[in-house]
């Protein structure tokens, strides 16, 4: 029975984490990297927005992927290297591999010890397939292990997660997964598609105030990592389309005028002032694949849903 071999790379440490929140929060505005969302809680309660009825994108996602990895599976061809970027449970990639049946399978994310479970349980089901857990964060350059392998690769980056980065750190994370690719190499990434205003906002601002609580753990996240006394009832959870800018904003905003304090630091708020926390791009079509091109892919090909709400382009 083979065993998936796991790595993690150079992981960032407790002060350069303090230091760069608190550098966030002495900014004008105010801002905490999105990156900080995801620990433990954090993650179940981004699983569970996955869940709800308003927040389409993951689940038009699935459904591109259920009508359409048929073709993507043709164009791209059987035995290649599947590099997983952001691979938290594994679901996704796994979901496609009895069509694009690949050779080796590389899992990316931030923490190694997320992996550890999900690959095992999938190496199991697919005996054949060898793989690596990677623990590496890509979020500013993505540089991949040696141990990543050559082969063919196919790097997955689903879930509009490019949506985090602005289009300048998009291109250039594009160029990157074209380098990476190597020659021959492909990518298959989802993007979240412009559309009506209120079907964005309340994609992010759900009655059932998940999202609310999935923005707002970012304030215990603050107090345990930097030692903040921010108080979670005082500040609101705020979700708005920036139309001009082509995002959804997600801030945090003060119910009243208050002062953050932490060990070598503070900060002041007034009521109404906001923490910019997250920002998630929305595409048109033809603009990410331009986007594409301009990263040097030649080739592209792109399925969408029957309403245009997102879109999964292959692009080698
Ligand atoms: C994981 C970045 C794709 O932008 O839709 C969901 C994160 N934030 N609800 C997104 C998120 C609020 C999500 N991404």
């Amino acid at each position: 029975m083979p065993s998936p071999q796991f790595i993690q790379l150079h992981r960032e440490d407790d002060a350069a984490l303090r230091q760069e929140l608190a550098q966030g929060l002495l900014g004008q505005p105010a801002s905490v990297s999105p990156k900080f969302l995801y620990d433990a809680l954090g993650s179940r309660l981004f699983d569970a927005i996955t869940e709800l009825p308003e927040y389409y994108p993951t689940r038009t996602e699935r459904a591109i992927f259920d009508a359409h990895a048929p073709a993507m599976a043709a164009l791209v061809g059987p035995g290649r290297t599947l590099i997983d970027l952001g691979a938290g449970s594994c679901e996704k990639a796994a979901r496609l591999f009895p069509v694009m049946q690949p050779a080796r399978y590389v899992a990316v994310d931030i923490s190694v010890d997320y992996l550890r479970q999900a690959l095992a349980s999938l190496q199991r089901q697919h005996p054949g397939v060898e793989m690596l857990g990677v623990g590496a964060d890509f979020s500013s350059a993505l540089e991949l292990p040696r141990e990543a392998g050559g082969g063919e690769r196919l790097l997955f980056y689903p879930g509009s997660s490019i949506g985090n980065f602005t289009p300048e750190a998009a291109l250039r994370f594009l160029r990157q997964a074209r380098q990476e690719g190597g020659a021959g190499g492909a990518l298959l990434i989802g993007v979240d598609l412009v559309k009506a205003r209120p079907v964005l906002e309340l994609a992010y601002d759900d009655p059932l105030q998940v999202t609310a609580a999935f923005n707002l753990n970012l304030l215990r996240r603050l107090n345990a990592l930097l030692g903040c006394d921010a108080r979670l009832e005082d500040f609101a959870h705020v979700a708005l389309f920036n139309e001009a800018a082509s995002r959804i904003e997600m801030h945090l905003q003060a119910r009243r005028d208050l002062t953050l304090h932490w060990p070598g630091g503070e900060r002041r708020l007034a009521a109404g002032e906001r923490i910019h926390t997250e920002n998630s791009y929305k595409y048109t079509v033809g603009g990410f694949d331009g986007l594409l091109r301009e990263a040097g892919f030649a080739r592209t090909t792109c399925w969408t849903d029957e309403r245009r709400w997102f879109a999964v382009f292959l692009a080698s």
